[in-house]
Formats: structure tokens, sequence, C-alpha cells
């Protein structure tokens, strides 16, 4: 077998000098954001890292070589090739043993980032339990994976196509650590506010590198910490729940099951609101690769 791991060239030379790096998901690339403009937006992210002091660790699976960084050619097979498939940690080994090629979830990523030594990641969302799981057993391994991880991840809370509190509840049983940033309330992806109340909030990326730092002095730290960053100007409220309210209900009419649900329903919003729910998840993420980058430099 070829070297499982292959680390692009600014990421190397960054942990080489010790240099704050971000790490960033692909499944928002491949699965969550529509093309073109999934591979601008990738690349917009990454020079927001970089303006902001850190180094971009995009994180993907090509040709069975796990990428710690992606050149600018393989950013693009990510975001353009038609066989990239949506791994989370359970598929990793799978994929690299058959030479084949995926983006990674929060989990996978996180995962593969904690081995990179890297300590801050920004994505655009947390998966989280579904609506209905009590029945379907629908629950993100993003959460388990966040429960053994050395990671802090910047999100913009949960989706509202999942069911918030009971996602709540699971972050707290798992000891996953929650913050919000400039906020006390949890906000819901589209929406800045979910409905539902924070414990903690903190205004500075200095604050937030206290805790991480306090995390490990405690020995708390392999159990992520979950920043919630809220979107700036939120998606008008009745237009999301009647958008989400038919993608639930043409979901469920299509029979869509397992890991396809997620990409559906983002799929669903981003045509049902003729690109408004777009424009908002290209700020959410460039808003936490921002804030991440910000934790990042604090760090050092
Ligand atoms: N949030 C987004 N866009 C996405 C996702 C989350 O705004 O594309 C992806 C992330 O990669 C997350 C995954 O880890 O969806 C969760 O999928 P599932 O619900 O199948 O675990
Ligand atoms: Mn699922």
């Amino acid at each position: 077998m070829k070297s499982a791991i292959k680390y692009s060239a600014e990421v190397t030379a960054a942990i080489a000098v010790g240099k704050p790096v971000v790490a960033l998901e692909s499944t928002i690339i491949s699965h969550g954001l529509p093309r073109p403009s999934n591979l601008s937006v990738a690349i917009e992210c990454e020079n927001i890292v970089r303006h902001h002091g850190a180094v971009p660790a995009t994180i993907a699976l090509l040709d069975g070589v796990i990428h710690i960084g992606l050149e600018a050619h393989e950013l693009e097979a990510i975001a353009n090739r038609d066989d990239i498939s949506k791994a989370s940690t359970r598929d990793l080994a799978i994929i690299v043993a058959s030479g084949k090629s995926a983006a990674t979830t929060v989990a996978a990523t996180a995962h593969i980032a904690a081995i990179a030594g890297i300590k801050v990641f920004a994505t655009g969302g947390l998966g989280g339990v579904h609506r209905g799981a009590s029945e379907t057993f629908d629950e993100s391994a993003d959460l388990t994976a966040l429960s053994q991880l050395d990671m802090t991840v910047v999100c913009a809370g949960v989706k509202s196509i999942l069911d918030v509190q009971a996602t709540l509840e699971r972050l707290e049983t798992l000891a996953i650590g929650l913050v919000g940033y400039k906020t006390n309330r949890f906000p819901g992806f589209y929406l800045t506010d979910s409905g539902y109340q924070l414990e903690h909030r903190v205004d500075t990326p200095a604050e937030i590198a206290a805790i991480i730092k306090a995390r490990t002095l405690i020995g708390t730290q392999f159990k992520a910490l979950v920043v919630a960053n809220p979107v700036a100007v939120q998606m008008p409220k009745e237009r999301h729940d009647q958008i989400l309210a038919a993608g639930l209900a043409k979901a469920a009419a299509h029979s869509v099951v397992g890991k396809a649900v997620t990409p559906f329903l983002l799929e669903h919003f981003h045509s049902a609101s003729e690109g408004e729910s777009l424009a908002i998840n290209t700020e959410i993420i460039k808003s936490n690769c921002a804030l991440a980058a910000e934790i990042a430099v604090a760090l050092i």
C-alpha cells in the first residue's frame, strides 16, 4: 500500500515552524454546496484562513490517499469529480485500502486533523440527531466522533433540519463542550437563534484559547469543544420554516435514508430558496473560517 497520508506543501511548512493551522472539511464542498460555487467558496475559505494568519488544511481522500491540505488541482478534483463519496470515520480505512476517493464529514475530518495535531477546525454546521431518531436511530457520527477527539470545532450550531433539542441533550451526555460566540442563544445554522439558550458565552478568540488551554490542564481535552458562531443575517424565519417542512415531506416521500439525508435536505434548501440559503451557507462558512483562524492564532 502507498503511504496513506500526504500533507500539502503549505501545511508541511506550517507544521515545521509551528504556524497555526486550521482544518477544513470537504463534504461541504462535494455534497453540501452546488457546483460551480462549491469550488469558489472552498478557495475563498482557504484564503480567509490565510488572511487571518493561519494555514488552511482542507482534508479529503483522493485515490486512496488521505490528504491534509489540498493543492489547487486537488481542491478542484474534490469540487468537480463525480466519484467523490461521503466518508465518515468508519469509511476511512475502506476507502484508503480500495484506492477510492471521498470527501470527509465533520467526524472524519476531525479524526484526521487530530492525527496531524491540528487543534482547530472550521465547518458550516455540525451533524446531529435527526428528527424521528427515536424510531430511525439516525444520529450523526459527528457527535460520537467529537466525544473522543481533542478538537475545537467552529460551526453555526446545527441545522434546523435536525432535532435541535435532542442534539443539545446528546452534546451534554457526550461531554462535548459548548460555548456561544457573542451570543447566549444556540444558533440554528440558517437562523441566528434555534430557540434554545446556551449556558456559556465567549466574546473573544483569546477567551476561547484560554478554555482550550484549561481543557488540557484539566484533562478534558479529548472531548471536543464546539464554538457556536451565529450567522450575521439570518433567513426570514417564515420562509425557512416553509422550505424545511416541504423538504422533510419530500425526503419522506422519496424514502431518503442514511448518509443521503443531509445532502438531500441541503440541496432542497438551495433550490427551493432560489439561492438564498446558498448565500447564507457561504456567509456561515466564511465567518467560521475567520473565527477558527483567529482562535488558532490566539493559541500560539
Ligand atoms: N453542514 C453543512 N453542510 C454539510 C454538512 C453539514 O452545512 O455538508 C455535512 C458535514 O460534513 C457533516 C455531515 O459532518 O453533513 C453530517 O452528515 P450526517 O448527517 O449524514 O452525519
Ligand atoms: Mn445519518
